[in-house]
């Protein structure tokens, strides 16, 4: 008998398949469709956990459908333009293509070891020519809708480097990565994207996706940031201008008692007093570097400055100070807030700090003022102190205020939202070239389609200092105008990777068209992807760039769908044991301590505490996929990861159980193969035997399928599993032809989950074709039937003993196997039976007896 060896056999299948084309993507159109897909990786060097986690699941998705008669589209590709190359290269002298495409390389190698059922002919790297030359096709498109335009951005500036940093390349401390230098923010025209045209379909939309988990879809919701109020204008005091500010509270238009204008407004520098003018300058100066978060945040203080200037409330005639402040973002709505301190958090602070007055306008019951509010009162109530709007609720005040407003001209509703456009433009070279030339005649001017297109160049200087590298290609930037022909420049921005990824899922039903971005009918066809699978860290740009441009592709006519990705699955993280120093925060090596059971630290001496974390290089507590592989092959790795907790979940990485998992493949092993070895005559003895064991294969093909349907319950299936080899192994009916089926069945069952050594035993079996080409096993109702029930026998309410009889609940039957029984024969010898209760739903019978 020949001993499970997993590294043997995975391989030789790997090639077979290979070969075969057993997963190319069948193209039926009689079979219902199923895309599933994973996010592609970016190929950083090499798998990780996180990886072999997010493909074994959407592989077993793929391989399930397949089997019940789908043809599925399961692709796999690289997300390939980005930073790392780049760095890479200026670090190291190695240009980016050639580290990208030997990370490929590698990576590939290594999803091949884990038997993924990808179909590589469709396989896609966004920074070959003939994917980004769709890229840049897909970008005119935007354009020549209106929807790319450029406008000044800030960008982060390395002073010594003289070149543009990525935020990335900016540490904690705001220095740059490579000389360390301050980095400071300069003003540069750059490309974006106009998502913001798209804000309320992609905030509407958020409804049709029932198959997203509702945490990814409230991020989003978020991230758009819809805010229902209203515009209102404040006549400026000796100036022919007005403040326009949004607000969401209308209702409490009578409590203003200041103005603010974000530092950065253009009306700053006018309603400033020239008495004011120096502190102002100051101040403006002093806030440089804030980001925004840290200056909206409701803990801290508030930093703001009077300007001299006053405004009126249009509402009240009443004049009031205007004051600049950190915590009014100049990019939000107009850049001008009303200050109302009774019923805003953080006008509440900043009023109590500059000793500014506080009037309270909104009351919690009707009639009563409170009076010296300890804190902002933020809930509806009652309008007071509000003239002829008092005793309005305020939530229908809201709407007569701005009505009011409107009619006079001051005012109107406004919607807003918190989502900004897109800033695509990157000053790197490891990216997409922006396709356009930019004309002194005809300005921005789009390369033809039959020009692209625009290649990187490849003999390029990687020093990190200076323009990106396009820009300092001198006969790359010349170039004649495409409309005009006169000298013009080609634009040397390249654009943000999202961009890339934006797409590639469109891409796959057609993948190797040179002719058009894709042919629409087959796109149409595959899409929506039916399973998505990846990590929750692109819960909101990323998929909410790819619903953006389905959205803009649908509306150039180019697809006929709304939504991209029709579920979604978000699975948790791997995680794994660490040791760390409670004293000094380090993480220790497990190779650094000396007794594992009372870890301490070399260097210090101090007890160690442990707990899980993801994964990574900086706690020392990664896996290398490839030594799991080596030591116990893909099958078990893949089983392991399944088994150990549901996709969504946090899973923690325990190598007593993936030994555990290994064991379960060996008894599969072992009992499949003494049955291939042994088996001859088959006959039936329609016995008990045959009866529970076929009851056990059908229980487990009814309960596997329901895990799998849904909600992908993969570690209850997996103990389904070992419920039916239990069974097997158990069985007093090895002969019977329904051993076989119980065999062919647990085979069928693990195919998806391990599918080299069930292709191995299912050959093993006789069997000419492959496993993966097989259907799904589909449950016999009538075998779930139980046809034996336990009866328990009562003497005097005492149970004396069971007895197997044929399921029935009539109660003279019941009485009479009791009876009959040897128990109750023995037990009421010589007495009197004066009662007998039969209780059928108990399954109970209970003699009374005297004597
Ligand atoms: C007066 C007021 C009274 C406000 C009140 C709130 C409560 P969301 O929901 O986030 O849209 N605001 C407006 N523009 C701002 C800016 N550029 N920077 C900082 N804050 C800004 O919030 C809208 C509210 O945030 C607006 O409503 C405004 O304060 C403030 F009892 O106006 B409110
Ligand atoms: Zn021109």
């Amino acid at each position: 008998e020949s001993r499970y060896n997993p590294v043997e056999i995975e391989e030789k299948w790997q090639q077979t398949w290979a070969e075969q084309g057993v997963d190319t993507t069948l193209t039926d159109p009689g079979k219902p469709k199923f895309y599933a897909l994973s996010m592609f990786p970016y190929p950083s060097g090499n798998l990780h956990m996180g990886h072999v986690r997010n493909y074994t699941i959407t592989d077993v998705i793929a391989r399930v459908y397949r089997m019940r008669g789908y043809r599925v589209l399961h692709p796999m590709g690289w997300d390939a333009f980005g930073l790392p190359a780049e760095n890479a290269a200026i670090a190291r002298g190695i240009h980016p293509a050639k580290w990208t495409y030997e990370n490929i390389a590698q990576m590939k190698a290594e999803l091949r070891r884990l038997g993924l059922s990808y179909d590589w002919n469709r396989e896609v790297a966004t920074c070959s020519p003939d994917y980004y030359r769709w890229t840049q096709w897909i970008f005119l498109q935007f354009f020549q809708a209106g929807l790319a335009y450029q406008k000044e951005a800030a960008v982060n500036w390395d002073p010594v480097d003289q070149t543009v940093l990525a935020n990335e390349q900016v540490d904690s401390e705001g220095n740059s990565w490579r000389s360390g230098a301050k980095v400071e923010r300069k003003l540069l025209k750059q490309w974006f994207l106009k998502i913001t045209d798209y804000a309320e379909e992609l905030l509407q939309d958020l409804d049709k996706l029932s198959g997203w988990p509702e945490r990814v879809k409230l991020m989003q919701a978020n991230w758009i940031g819809k805010s229902v109020g209203a515009y209102l204008e404040f006549p400026i005091v000796g100036l022919d201008e007005k403040i326009a500010v949004f607000t969401t509270r209308p209702d409490t238009v009578y409590g203003v008692t200041y103005v603010v204008l974000a530092p950065e407004h253009p009306l700053t520098p006018k309603v400033t007093t020239p008495d004011r003018q120096q502190a102002v300058t100051e101040f403006i100066t002093s806030l440089e570097g804030e980001s925004d978060i840290e200056r909206t945040a409701e803990d801290k203080p508030k930093r703001g400055i009077p300007t001299g200037g006053r405004a009126i409330n249009p509402f009240t005639g009443e004049e009031i100070p205007i004051w600049i402040a950190d915590y009014v973002l100049y990019e939000y709505g107009t850049g001008a807030v009303m200050g109302v301190p009774a019923h805003d958090v953080r006008d509440f602070q900043f009023a109590t700090q500059q000793e500014l007055p506080i009037k309270v306008v909104i009351s919690p019951t009707q009639g009563e003022v409170p009076e010296n509010l300890s804190e902002a009162y933020t809930e509806p109530g009652y309008m007071v102190n509000s003239g002829m709007f008092n005793g309005a609720p305020s939530t229908e005040g809201k709407q007569a205020i701005i009505d009011y407003a409107q009619s006079k001209g001051y005012g109107k509703a406004r919607v807003q939202y918190r989502l900004r456009d897109w800033l695509i433009s990157r000053q790197r070279y490891w990216g997409v070239p922006i396709p356009v030339v930019h004309c002194p005649h005809c300005g921005a001017v789009p390369v033809p389609d039959d020009q692209l297109p625009v290649r990187l160049p490849e003999d390029v200087a990687f020093s990190g200092k200076g323009a990106s590298p396009l820009a300092q290609l001198e006969e790359w930037v010349n170039v004649d105008c495409p409309s005009c022909g006169t000298g013009a420049k080609r634009e040397t921005d390249t654009m943000d990777t999202f961009i890339d990824s934006s797409w590639y899922f469109l891409r796959y039903p057609d993948a190797k068209n040179d002719e058009a971005v894709f042919d629409s009918a087959k796109t149409n066809d595959w899409m929506p992807v039916d399973q998505y699978v990846g990590g929750i860290e692109h819960a909101i740009l990323h998929l909410l760039y790819s619903r953006f441009f389905t959205k803009v592709l649908r509306d150039r006519g180019l697809i006929n769908f709304d939504e991209p990705f029709q579920r979604l699955l978000t699975q948790g993280m791997v995680q794994a044991l660490t040791y760390k120093n409670p004293n000094t925060g380090k993480y220790i090596r497990t190779d650094e301590i000396a007794d594992i059971n009372q870890p301490t630290d070399p260097d210090t001496g101090d007890a160690l505490i442990t707990c899980y974390e993801k994964m990574s290089k900086s706690k020392y507590n990664g896996i290398a996929p490839l030594t799991v592989l080596g030591k116990y092959g893909a099958d078990t790795a893949r089983m392991f990861i399944l088994f150990k907790a549901p996709p969504e979940k946090d899973l923690e990485w325990d190598d007593a159980d993936v030994e555990g998992q290994f064991r379960f493949l060996n008894r599969v092993w072992r009992l499949v193969m003494e049955f291939a070895e042994t088996s001859s005559e088959q006959e039936t003895g329609n016995t008990k035997a045959e009866k529970d064991l076929r009851r056990a294969i059908h229980t487990a093909i009814k309960e596997i399928t329901d895990d799998l349907e849904g909600d992908y319950q993969f570690n209850t299936a997996v103990s389904e599993m070992m419920k039916l080899s239990n069974a097997l192994n158990d069985a007093q009916c090895k002969s019977s032809p329904v051993y076989t089926e119980g065999i062919e069945t647990l085979l069928l069952l693990l195919a998806p989950f391990a599918p080299h050594i069930t292709e191995q035993l299912w050959q093993a079996l006789d069997h000419q074709e492959s496993i993966h080409r097989q259907s799904w096993p589909v449950f016999d109702e009538s075998a779930l039937v139980v046809d034996e029930i336990t009866l328990v026998i009562q003497i005097m309410g005492k149970t004396r003993g069971t007895i197997e009889v044929p399921a029935t609940e009539d109660q003279a039957l019941l009485e009479q196997y009791a009876r009959d029984s040897e128990v109750a024969q023995r037990y009421i010898e010589g007495k009197e039976v004066k009662k007998v209760i039969v209780v059928p739903k108990r399954k109970l019978v209970n003699f009374v007896v005297s004597g």
